[in-house]
């Protein structure tokens, strides 16, 4: 096999990988990959470029630390406007969220994500040699395969969605949808994170294309092109994860949490602001349980950390506020003088910093709305003591559930739409004996600890090469 060549929206140099980690999944998941197999890593700078598109495609900058190289580009404003904020995250991001009340239909956006499309196929294409494999990451890159194509790429390029792939009767709402998926039959291997998702991609092959799909193997025959589909569940880099446990950073968060809590129990949800993630409801239902149990307030200390993200899309501005009134109301109404029961921290943290507050909760609330993997459920399990784990809370819609919830083993599932659901399941987690907690973890361990990013790229890299 030769090189491995990631194409992704934006690139992490390995040296940023704590920063990164803590803006979205990719960064961290595909360091050791490339380190692994000296990669390149092409993508977008993040930065705003002067000039319109099209006139500075020489302008690439390359960089290479730790073995891997990465090569950035700039976008010109209106790039950004219509590729990342208008089509990638205003409107597939909410549709493939099932979120077709949030999903904005603009011909012009479409156009832009087109351009920057082609763009990118124009700048990384002479960058491939001859023996690379090529993978392409996420929703902002679907056509990009074809685009490569159209430029003589022989190599074998493979596909990965981060995110879930909607049911056929949501997707057939984009305009153009069928164009969309065609240029996806120009990869040789498309992922996706669990059976679900496969499932829909394929029936849409089925149904709305007339494409032959071999259930069994995920093979899509369509106008004499092949393109194999299966599930890809993303792990956590479980090496990485546990050695900052072991740092006094870890150590410092874990004590500094539980001083300030005195002897509540710490109850966290870390998520990106974004309203895929469930946290308005997450609040209503923990308003719920304060509701229903108001003698349990002074057990019980809440921790919310989200981070701001994509403020330039009305949604995330939308969400911020309704997520402050909900906080305000409930601390409003439930705070003593020496007592907030919900502490709202709108920032990021180090991956070991939150190893230290995930160790320090005795229970984790992970709801999305609907979530192509949710890396933190994950991490939560991960960071816990094996001799005294804390309760994993977890949404039945989180792609991660098809892992972490086996029978009445495993994580406490919970139907995140419904507050009453999640106040039983808070009053469950918090009085939980230790022989359910420790069995209940014993039932995920193993899948965190084996199924990690590792055997996940190095399958995904072996499924892609033929080997
Ligand atoms: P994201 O939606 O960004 O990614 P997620 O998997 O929840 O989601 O988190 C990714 C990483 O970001 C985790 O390592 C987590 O620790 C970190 N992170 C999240 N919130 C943070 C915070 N408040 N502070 C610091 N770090 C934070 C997309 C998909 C997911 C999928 C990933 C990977 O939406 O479904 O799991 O890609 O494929």
């Amino acid at each position: 096999m030769g090189r491995l060549v990631v194409i992704s929206n934006r690139v992490a140099v390995p040296k940023a990988r704590g920063a990164a980690g803590a803006q979205g999944g990719l960064a961290g998941a595909l360091n050791s990959a490339l380190k692994k197999h000296k990669g390149l890593w092409f993508g977008w700078s993040g930065q705003e470029s002067e000039a319109e598109t099209g006139e500075s495609t020489g302008n690439i900058n390359m960089q290479r630390a730790d073995g891997v190289t990465t090569a950035t580009i700039d976008l010109s404003a209106r790039d950004v406007d219509e590729y990342y904020n208008g089509y990638a995250n205003s409107t597939l991001w909410p549709l493939f969220h099932y979120r077709l009340d949030l999903t904005e239909y603009e011909r012009e956006t479409g156009k832009g994500y087109e351009r920057v499309n082609e763009r990118f196929a124009e700048c990384v294409q002479p960058l491939i040699e001859e023996e690379d494999l090529v993978w392409v990451h996420d929703y902002h890159l679907l056509p990009l395969g074809e685009r490569l194509r159209a430029r003589g790429l022989k190599n074998r390029i493979g596909f990965f969605l981060h995110i879930p792939w909607p049911p056929t009767r949501l997707f057939v709402s984009l305009p153009f949808h069928e164009r969309l998926v065609r240029t996806m039959l120009d990869y040789d291997l498309v992922g996706f994170q669990n059976n679900e998702w496969l499932e829909s991609f394929l029936h849409y092959c089925r149904k709305e294309l007339g494409a032959q799909v071999d259930e069994d193997t995920g093979v899509v025959s369509f106008e004499g092109r092949t393109v194999r589909a299966k599930a890809y569940p993303i792990g956590i880099d479980w090496d990485h994860f546990q050695a900052q446990g072991k740092t006094e950073t870890a150590h410092k968060a874990a004590e500094r949490l539980t001083d300030s809590i005195r002897n509540r129990a710490a109850m966290i949800g870390v998520d990106r602001l974004d309203y895929s993630k469930g946290l308005p409801e997450r609040i209503d239902g923990i308003g719920r349980f304060f509701d229903q149990h108001p003698e349990r307030v002074r057990d019980l200390v809440y921790i919310q950390v989200a981070p701001p993200s994509r403020e330039d899309v009305e949604s995330y501005q939308h969400i911020r506020e309704v997520l402050e009134q909900k906080t305000g109301q409930i601390n409003g109404a439930r705070s003593e003088v020496d007592l907030v029961p919900i502490r709202y921290v709108n920032r990021g943290y180090e991956h070991a910093e939150l190893y230290g507050f995930f160790n320090a909760a005795k229970i984790g609330l992970v709801t999305p709305l609907r979530d192509g993997m949710n890396l933190v459920a994950k991490e939560y399990v991960a960071a816990q003591d094996p001799e005294d784990p804390g309760v994993l809370i977890l949404s039945r819609f989180a792609g991660a559930a098809q892992q972490l919830s086996c029978d009445e083993k495993g994580a406490v599932m919970v139907n995140p739409h419904s507050p009453d659901d999640l106040s039983h399941a808070i009053l469950a987690a918090l009085d939980m004996p230790l022989a359910e907690r420790k069995s209940r973890y014993e039932a995920m361990i193993t899948t965190i600890r084996e199924d990690n990013v590792q055997a996940w790229t190095a399958e995904f890299c072996s499924d892609l090469a033929g080997e």
